[in-house]
């Protein structure tokens, strides 16, 4: 049998997409966390942005990037994740492509500086939502990206909606509810038990934590703030 290690940082939301795309496929695999600021030397020599993820296979191969370790799972994993179609798979393959845009948009106001900065930030946000808002009204029904069938479009975005809503309980940024289909889209993604690597609770606090300790300007509210899984 094949071993999988996920090397990760707890908090990582590049980690979550690939663990989600593991849990999708049902896929016995193993965390590896390691210490963000701490890097141990065999993580640096595996992983060449020194980031994480990095998917061991079977303790000899290491991949990087979690759009490519998505991919390769797809590949070679069934059920295959991504549409049979090769269109509606161009279109699918275009909307993760947008994924760092998109994730850069509705979180990088927890980086913010200053005030200025954050407000900055978050003016991004509604352009970001509402491209969302106009791909998932044609791409069907819901209550995924495709409709009734789980994508690698639903395991990129799942982990970024969700620091969306944390961040919305730490500083109120009220967007996603003028987008109906992008809040229907990310309640179902939320709601998947693979979206999640750790209880929610722990999650939610442990994300708080993390934000906290970067002391940035949204830093200031975490206190303030309540956590809604508590
Ligand atoms: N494009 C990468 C992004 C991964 C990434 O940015 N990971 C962060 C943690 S969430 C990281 O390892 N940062 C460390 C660094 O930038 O030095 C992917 O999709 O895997």
């Amino acid at each position: 049998m094949t071993k999988y290690t996920l090397v990760s940082f707890k908090t990582c939301p590049w980690v979550q997409r690939a663990a989600i795309a593991l849990r999708e496929k049902k896929i016995d695999f193993e965390f590896r966390h390691i210490d963000p600021d701490n890097r141990p030397d065999w993580f640096l020599a595996i992983s060449p942005h020194k980031k994480v993820p990095v998917l061991r296979i079977d303790d000899k191969v290491s991949l990087f990037e979690s759009n490519a370790i998505a991919e390769y799972l797809d590949e070679t994993i069934a059920p295959r994740l991504h549409p049979e179609d090769p269109v509606q798979r161009a279109v699918n393959r275009a909307w993760t492509d947008y994924l760092p845009t998109f994730a850069d948009a509705a979180t990088s106001c927890a980086y913010a500086e200053t005030e200025a900065d954050y407000n900055k930030a978050v003016a991004k946000i509604p352009a970001a939502f509402d491209r969302l808002e106009k791909a998932l009204a044609t791409q069907g029904a819901g209550p995924y990206f495709n409709g009734a069938q789980y994508s690698l479009v639903d395991a990129s975005y799942a982990p970024f909606l969700q620091r969306y809503v944390y961040l919305d309980r730490i500083k109120p940024l009220g967007f996603i509810e003028k987008y109906p289909r992008l809040k229907a889209w990310a309640e179902a993604l939320l709601a998947r038990p693979s979206t999640h690597s750790f209880p929610e609770a722990e999650m939610e606090a442990m994300y708080r934590e993390t934000v906290k300790r970067r002391n940035k300007y949204v830093s200031q509210f975490v206190d303030a703030a309540k956590v809604a899984a508590e």
